[in-house]
């Protein structure tokens, strides 16, 4: 791709060069904002009313005024996909708490942020989607929901990045991260579920997680093809013990977990119903959506 891309900033579509926030932005400073990770194929762009509803609910919760109505953000994010030509994409919508002083006091910060990025993603190599990958689990925990909820897909990923450096620092791509009693939260920037004698089971929202697109997407799919899904807290000892394992994100979609912590999942070969419910997805994705062209 030769052409630059067109960046939405603050009310206007700007080249990727000219894309630039301030020094004093507090979404920079203190990781102060919101975000979401949102994905376009086929030219429609997949759950954008949940992706919208999800970021202000969040901005809610950090009494986060978001500049605009819902209607109007999801036509930046259509916009912003237009602008660039796009059919399938990775889209980056970003609001921050906006230009203030270095104070951590946001009551200076006079209008927040708005920005959004469409662009084309890397998913993980082929490969790991046909083989299924191998993870491990994070020392680092995820963060404590009567904290800072990890409902909220804020600025602040840094428990996550270190759980992902130590994911790369074991040679893999992903990594489990616990909650604060030990019991299995989720991945660093995915979903996690497990099967057993043919039953699907993923972490309940209370155990602390983020109440992932992907995640519901799946579960839905799941039960509309007849399997029982239960949300239900599960330990390591659950999952090294499982028939079957995979991730679910809007960046993953779905893929297999053939190893965690060097112990072999199942028969360390993608499972058959992770393989239907991949094939669920796809099929799924490519056809539902908001048309970003109408
Ligand atoms: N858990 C966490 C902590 C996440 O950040 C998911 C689960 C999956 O949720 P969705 O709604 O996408 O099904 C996420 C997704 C990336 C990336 O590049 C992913 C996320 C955030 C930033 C980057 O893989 N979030």
């Amino acid at each position: 791709m030769s052409s630059e891309l067109i960046i939405y900033l603050d009310g206007e579509f700007v080249k990727k060069s000219e894309a630039k926030v301030s020094v004093f932005d507090h979404g920079l400073l203190y990781g102060d904002g919101v975000f979401e990770g949102i994905r376009a194929y086929n030219g429609k762009v997949f759950r954008l009313k949940e992706h919208i509803d999800r970021i202000f609910a969040a901005a809610k919760s950090i009494l986060l005024d978001i500049p605009m109505s819902k209607e109007e953000l999801t036509e930046v994010v259509l916009e912003t996909c237009r602008q660039n030509k796009l059919q399938d994409a990775y889209i980056r919508l970003v609001i921050t708490r906006g230009v203030g002083d270095l104070g951590l006091s946001p009551k200076n910060c006079l209008k927040p942020t708005v920005f959004c990025i469409a662009s084309t993603i890397s998913l993980y190599p082929q490969e790991l989607y046909d083989k299924g990958m191998p993870i491990v689990t994070a020392t680092q925990r995820r963060n404590k929901a009567t904290i800072v909820d990890p409902q909220i897909k804020s600025l602040n990923y840094l428990n996550n990045i270190l759980a992902k450096i130590e994911a790369h620092q074991a040679g893999v791509s992903e990594a489990i991260m616990l909650n604060h009693d030990g019991v299995v939260a989720e991945c660093t920037g995915d979903n996690i579920f497990i099967v057993k004698d043919g039953v699907i089971y993923t972490p309940p929202i209370y155990v602390g997680i983020l109440d992932g697109i992907t995640r519901l997407s799946v579960i839905e799919l799941a039960k509309e093809a007849g399997f029982e899904v239960y949300e239900k807290e599960f330990t390591l000892f659950n999952v090294y013990n499982a028939d079957e394992c995979f991730l679910t994100g809007t960046a993953a979609e779905v893929i297999a977990v053939t190893s965690v912590d060097q112990r072999i999942i199942g028969d360390g070969k993608p499972g058959p119903i992770t393989q239907q419910l991949l094939e669920l997805f796809h099929e799924h994705a490519q056809n539902q959506g908001m048309p970003i062209y109408r």
